[in-house]
C-alpha cells in the first residue's frame, strides 16, 4: 500500500509499520477497518437480546498491588457556594437536595482501553544516526505534552487543578470518537490452557483457532480471555501477586509469527481480561529489546488499540455454552481529550 509522508515526521518508518497508510496525519490506526459494514455485521450476530457488561467495577483491582504507580478511585464531594455539595440543600426554602462529587481517577487503574499514545519507541526515524522518541504515525515526543520533573506534575494541588499533561495527538479522545462498535470476536485461552500462566505465541493460538474453527478478519474486536480478571474479581479488593503472577495466559510479544499475524490478521483491536495482553513484566532482559514488545507492534507500529483488565469470562461462557464466538461489542471510552488511557464500560450483546 502506498503511503504518505509529506509532513517530515519521520523519514524512516519502523519495520513492519503502517504509518502513512490511512493517511499521513491518521490518529486511529486500525480502526478505520470497523466500517459501517463491520456495525451491520456486529448487529446481525444479536440473536438472543442479551446484554454482557464487561467492566470489573473501577475499584478492582483493589490497592495498588498489580501496579504501584496506579492507585484506587477516589470521590469526594464538590463544593457549593463554599458549603459541602452533598445532600445539599438547593434553598433552604424549596425540597431540593443534591449531591455533586468528583473523582481521582487513575485512567488505567482498571477496566480500560491504552489510546495509541500511551506507548512510543525510540528509534532513528529522522536519518541522522540518532534514536527520536515516536508515537503511532511518527507522531514525535513533542506532541506529548508532559513536565520535566515530579514538582511539575501537580499532584498535590488544589482546585482549580491545573492539568499538567496533555497528548496533543493521538489522544484517547481519537477512539472515543469512532463510537467503537463493531464486531467482538472471542478467543477463549482459559478453554484451552486452564486458569494458570500459559505463554502464548502463534502455534498455540493457531490450535485455538483451527480446534473452534474461528476465523479473525479485517475490522474484528477480537477479545482473549484467560481467566485473570475474575479471578481478581474473586480476590475482592484484597489481590495476592504471587497467585496471580500464575494465573492466566499471556501473549508472547517476542514470537514475531504471532506479531505478524495479527498484521496479517487485519483485527482492529485486541482486549484481554489480563493485566497487559501480553506476557509482562518482560522476561527479556536485552536491553535492545522492547519490554513491551506486543504493545510497540499494536500502539506504535500498526495503530491497534489495546484493551485490559476487561470482564471476559461470563460471556466466554455463554458463547462457549452457545457454540458460539462472534457477538456485537460496543466499547467506547470516555472522549476525555488529551488522556493517554480511559476507563471503559464494554458491552457484548449477543
Ligand atoms: C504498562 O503500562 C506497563 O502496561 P499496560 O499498558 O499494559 O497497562
Amino acid at each position: 500500500m502506498p503511503h504518505s509522508n509529506r509532513n517530515r515526521r519521520w523519514k524512516h518508518r519502523p519495520e513492519g509499520s503502517n504509518w502513512g497508510e490511512f493517511g499521513e496525519d491518521d490518529q486511529i490506526g486500525r480502526m478505520h477497518l470497523v466500517t459501517a459494514g463491520k456495525v451491520l455485521e456486529g448487529v446481525r450476530q444479536v440473536q438472543a437480546g442479551r446484554n454482557f457488561v464487561l467492566s470489573l467495577p473501577l475499584d478492582i483491582p483493589g490497592r495498588s498491588v498489580l501496579n504501584p504507580s496506579r492507585h484506587p478511585p477516589v470521590l469526594r464531594p464538590t463544593l457549593r457556594k463554599g458549603q459541602v455539595n452533598f445532600k445539599c440543600l438547593l434553598d433552604p426554602r424549596r425540597p431540593d437536595v443534591l449531591s455533586d462529587d468528583l473523582a481521582v481517577l487513575h485512567l488505567q487503574y482498571s477496566t480500560q482501553w491504552d489510546s495509541l499514545a500511551h506507548a512510543g519507541t525510540r528509534f532513528d526515524a529522522d536519518g541522522d544516526g540518532l534514536p527520536e522518541t515516536r508515537y503511532y504515525n511518527g507522531y514525535g515526543a513533542e506532541d506529548m505534552q508532559g513536565p520535566a520533573g515530579v514538582e511539575g506534575c501537580g499532584l498535590d494541588s488544589g482546585p482549580p487543578y491545573a492539568g499538567t499533561s496533555r497528548a496533543r495527538a493521538l489522544g484517547i479522545e481519537q477512539l472515543a470518537r469512532t463510537g467503537v462498535q463493531g464486531v467482538g470476536v472471542m478467543i477463549d485461552l482459559e478453554a484451552h490452557f486452564g486458569p494458570g500462566r500459559t505463554l502464548v505465541g502463534y502455534d498455540k493460538l493457531r490450535q485455538v483457532l483451527d480446534a473452534e474453527a474461528i476465523e479473525v478478519g479485517p475490522g474484528d474486536l477480537v477479545c482473549v480471555h484467560t481467566g485473570y480478571a475474575e479471578a481478581l474479581l474473586g480476590m475482592q479488593g484484597n489481590p495476592d501477586s504471587a497467585v496471580l503472577a500464575e494465573t492466566g495466559a499471556v501473549l508472547d510479544g517476542y514470537d514475531a509469527r504471532l506479531l505478524r499475524w495479527i498484521d496479517e490478521s487485519g483485527l482492529a483491536a485486541i482486549a484481554s481480561d489480563n493485566l497487559a495482553v501480553e506476557d509482562y513484566p518482560s522476561r527479556s532482559d536485552d536491553p535492545c529489546c522492547s519490554a513491551l514488545p506486543l504493545h510497540t507492534h499494536c500502539l506504535v507500529k500498526l495503530g491497534i488499540h489495546l484493551g485490559e483488565l476487561w470482564r471476559l469470562t461470563p460471556l466466554a461462557h455463554w458463547l462457549r455454552a452457545h457454540r458460539r464466538h462472534r457477538f456485537l461489542l460496543t466499547a467506547p471510552p470516555l472522549d476525555l481529550p488529551g488522556a493517554v488511557g480511559s476507563p471503559v464500560s464494554p458491552v457484548a450483546t449477543v
